[in-house]
């Protein structure tokens, strides 16, 4: 294999379809976040990324300064047009805004056989802000998440904010963390995946993992990176790419933790506010 240009190995063709993977979430025009964090995530995976887009958010370094969310039934068409033809191996969900398309994503779930009770593994990220602070929930959306979207869900993978949210259990201790867990359980996913990210006090960045029966903490170092959109997104991004690739949950998970170090390790100023963390570490390994 010989070397092209710009320090990426060249690859011998292979005309063989890598593993699908489809992402149901909103845009972000500033290209940090959202379906654009999840697709180059899912490609600096060697997975071939489809969108079934919910809502496009105007927005920048800065923040996002409004949001316009597609008909439910369009969000629908997308998902079964992709299904149907090209095939789904693992799904995600991130900013899906409303409860009604929060209601139609549950349905065209269950009709591709994505989820719980189905073949293709779900990872539900229950985005409900942006990192600073503006929503991307509408608040009566969130008992859609609780009862329609976690019970379908393979792995959850919420933030502090989100748990406090959602359960209503406030994590300042990793007894609290575990509390956490239990809560989000009870409310249908298989595997409860709960960041400890927001813990800040905490020197080491602990995650927690826990199916029902095992605690498994998953630990790293905590970055003092400025730049952290699309952080979320892409951890939760880089596990469905692992589901995809046929690994089991506790390996894609962990998986998704080494891909989330590093792309927080390479972040990157953008704009004038708040940049990414960048996947494209994995596309130049020889760096
Ligand atoms: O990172 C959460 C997120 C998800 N989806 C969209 C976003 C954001 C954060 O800003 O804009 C579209």
């Amino acid at each position: 294999m010989t070397s092209a240009g710009a320090g990426i190995p060249a690859q011998a063709p292979s005309n063989t379809a890598p593993p699908t993977a489809l992402t149901i979430a909103g845009s972000d025009s500033g290209g940090g976040a959202g379906i654009q964090a999840d697709l180059r995530t899912f490609f600096a995976c060697g997975v071939h990324g489809m969108t079934a887009i919910t809502a496009v958010t105007v927005q920048n370094s800065l923040g996002v300064s409004g949001f316009a969310e597609l008909d439910a039934e369009v969000v629908t068409a997308q998902i079964g047009a992709v299904a149907g033809d090209i095939g789904v191996a693992a799904a995600k969900t991130g900013m899906l805004a409303t409860a009604e398309i929060i209601s139609a994503v549950a349905s065209a779930c269950d009709d591709v056989h994505i989820g719980r009770s189905g073949d293709a593994p779900l990872v539900v990220d229950p985005v409900a802000a942006s990192m600073h602070g503006d929503s991307l929930l509408r608040e009566e959306a969130l008992e859609a998440v609780r009862s329609e979207l976690f019970p379908r869900a393979t792995v959850v993978t919420p933030n502090l904010d989100e748990v406090r949210l959602l359960t209503g259990v406030q994590v300042h201790s990793a007894l609290q963390q575990r509390d956490a867990a239990i809560a989000l359980h009870e409310l249908g996913p298989a595997w409860v995946l709960v960041k400890g990210g927001h813990m800040r006090g905490d020197p080491k960045c602990v995650d927690l993992l826990y199916d029902g029966t095992e605690f498994v903490e998953l630990s790293g170092p905590r970055f003092d990176a400025p730049n952290t959109h699309g952080g979320g997104d892409t951890l939760a991004a880089a596990i469905t790419a692992a589901l995809a690739r046929g690994m089991p949950v506790p390996d894609a998970v962990a998986f998704g933790k080494r891909f989330i170090e590093r792309a927080v390790a390479e972040s990157y100023p953008l704009g004038k506010g708040i940049g990414p963390v960048s996947p494209f570490w994995r596309l130049a390994p020889e760096r």
